[in-house]
């Protein structure tokens, strides 16, 4: 079947050239006169945190806050222009935005979150941690902020994500109620920006790269197909089990440690990173970044003083062993490996001079025509926490993603979003309740499967440990020597799906997973949620004349899987691996 694709590169196939088109403002070099700083006190209890400057195109520059809880920050006015200034706490996980002023709109509180690329002493900030957002307790003259403002949750200017990860309703009232706002620098917003990682599409007040929904519907970016630009770059998880128990509704009592037990084994959890050097620089370059590496600051798993991630894919190897990926600098390797790197592609590039670990390697997709430059920075990261796996690894965790260019080093910063953390619950398999073993298909050959949506971790402001996940993209993948999907053709009864067809039926996400969940939002998880249910012919996706050949008892292995929306180089997957026997 045309649709064969390489084990465990099924990501790497289909790279989504996503256009972020966003201005590239640099951190570096600072041009002496147009330096500007900002600066800041958050007070002791921000002692150990760090402010990010979130640049319009999401560039970053980080300060650390101090023993007694002030910032600096000094970069060239141009980066400094329309960036927001960003919290992040002592665990290295993202707090919330700092608000520069507000301002009375009608009714409305307006809150200004954009400098204006002036240098600023923001003095004291009054920090509610709970709220997740800081205020100068004395407004700074409006000129240091842009004209740009976004509606305020209430009068202390919190944004309306207050005390969420940013899974708020906004409506399209709210997010235009501050458009009349009046103090501060008028400043052209390019007609692009919002869909930049440093845009913050549904103002919330949260930037889309530390935004878990970034267009305010409650559709998660993990499966927001609306979203996917603006979401591009963020590192997407797979997960993946054996156990037909592993659901959150199979299994009412399912705990966060029968999860841990399940997220600590190497081979069931990743977190890849993946981005393009157009993510990085937004726009097309060969050559134009030198290395990239992960400053994990103080996330137990892949910075602090004994971080434990093992990284499987590296530019010598693609295993379930892995090496320690404080000890990996980086590397080169082509993808197609018989074929010429692409011309003009110094294939020196790929290694971390400075030694720091964490890295990834340069992938060079040799394989002709590629809208996304050829480039590709990848790293599979297997956190390695076991018993600590959802303690330590969270929704809402920081990267920094450092990267050497010919005008210096940059940053970008992202976020670990809510993704699934249990599988597809298969409940009844032709009819029969089901709680384990192979499938075995009716006469025709054929498998009725009806099934419970993967969980994900409630994030902050939610109630319960689970929810079930909406929107997620689900299909049967043949696993042979190859992942092969089956064809649209071969699926029937799947009334609660949207089928994909026409041009988005090429797409390699919904190919693999072709029936698209018509419930978007997420869910609360209980024995008695809604279930799924479709019907596949098998002896059809396996091919009829390999099938009917076959003896009884043969076995062949398949994936339910649910995955979301194509970021680069991949999507969120949720597994539940099966064997089927004739
Ligand atoms: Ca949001
Ligand atoms: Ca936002
Ligand atoms: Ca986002
Ligand atoms: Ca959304």
């Amino acid at each position: 079947m045309s649709g064969s694709i390489k084990r465990r590169l099924v990501a790497a196939v289909a790279v989504v050239g996503t256009s972020v088109g966003l201005s590239f403002v640099t951190a570096s070099p600072i041009q002496g006169a147009a330096a500007v700083t900002v600066t800041g006190k958050l007070g002791a209890a921000a002692s150990g945190w760090k402010v990010v400057m979130v640049g319009a195109g999401g560039q970053s520059l980080v300060s650390a806050v101090d023993a007694g809880g002030s910032f600096s920050l000094r970069t060239s006015a141009s980066a400094a222009k329309r960036a927001t200034l960003q919290m992040v706490d002592s665990s290295n996980r993202y707090v919330g935005p700092i608000v520069i002023g507000k301002e009375k709109v009608g009714k409305s509180t307006c809150s200004h979150h954009q400098l204006a690329g002036k240098s600023v002493k923001l003095g004291t900030l009054k920090l509610n941690t709970a709220q997740g957002f800081a205020i100068p307790a004395k407004a700074p003259v409006s000129t240091v902020h842009t004209r740009s403002a976004v509606l305020a949750k209430g009068t202390s200017g919190q944004p309306l994500s207050a005390g969420t990860a940013g899974i708020v309703k906004v409506t399209t009232a709210q997010m235009n109620a501050c458009g009349k706002a009046v103090k501060g620098t008028s400043i052209a917003t390019s007609q692009d920006a919002n869909m930049a990682m440093g845009g913050d599409l549904d103002n919330d007040g949260l930037p889309n790269a530390l935004d878990a929904d970034d267009d305010g519907d409650q559709e998660v970016d993990a499966v927001d197909k609306t979203t996917t630009e603006s979401a591009g770059m963020n590192p997407w998880i797979a997960v993946r089990s054996t156990n037909p128990l592993f659901n959150a509704s199979v299994s009412t009592g399912l705990t966060p440690e029968n999860v841990n037990s399940v997220l600590g084994t190497s081979g069931n959890y990743s977190i890849q990173f993946f981005v393009s050097n157009r993510n990085l620089l937004g726009q097309t370059s060969l050559n134009g970044v030198k290395w990239v590496w992960v400053d994990c600051g103080n996330l137990v798993y892949c910075g602090g003083s004994a971080p434990t991630a093992t990284n499987t894919n590296t530019h010598l190897q693609n295993s379930n062993t892995g090496v320690a990926w404080k000890t990996y600098n980086g590397g080169f390797k082509v993808e197609s490996t018989g074929s010429p790197a692409t011309s003009g592609l110094d294939t020196s590039l790929g290694t971390n001079p400075g030694g720091n670990g964490n890295a990834l390697y340069l992938g060079n997709r040799n394989t002709g025509n590629d809208p996304g430059g050829s480039v590709y920075w990848q790293a599979s990261v297997f956190p390695n926490q076991g018993a600590n796996t959802l303690t330590n690894v969270k929704p809402g965790d920081v990267y920094t993603l450092r990267f050497g260019t010919d005008d210096g080093e940059k940053s970008v910063t992202m976020m670990l979003n809510p993704h699934a953390v249990t599988v597809p619950g298969l409940t009844t398999v032709n009819g029969a309740a089901y709680t384990g073993g192979a499938l075995k298909p009716d006469a025709s050959g054929t498998l009725a499967l009806k099934f419970f949506r993967p969980q994900r971790l409630t994030t902050t402001g939610e109630t319960g440990t689970f929810k079930d996940m909406g929107g997620l993209r689900y299909g049967i993948i043949f696993m042979g020597q190859m992942d092969t999907p089956c064809d649209i053709a071969t699926y029937s009864a799947y009334d609660a799906f949207t089928a994909a067809t026409g041009a988005d039926a090429s797409d390699m996400g919904n190919r693999l997973a072709p029936l698209t969940d018509k419930q978007t939002t997420d869910s609360d998880t209980s024995a008695s949620a809604t279930q799924l249910s479709f019907t596949i012919d098998v002896r059809s996706c396996i091919g009829v004349a390999t099938y009917d050949a076959a003896a009884a008892g043969t076995s062949w292995g398949i994936q339910l899987n649910a995955s979301g929306q194509m970021l680069t180089g991949g999507m969120n997957r949720a597994s539940l691996d099966l064997t089927v026997t004739k």
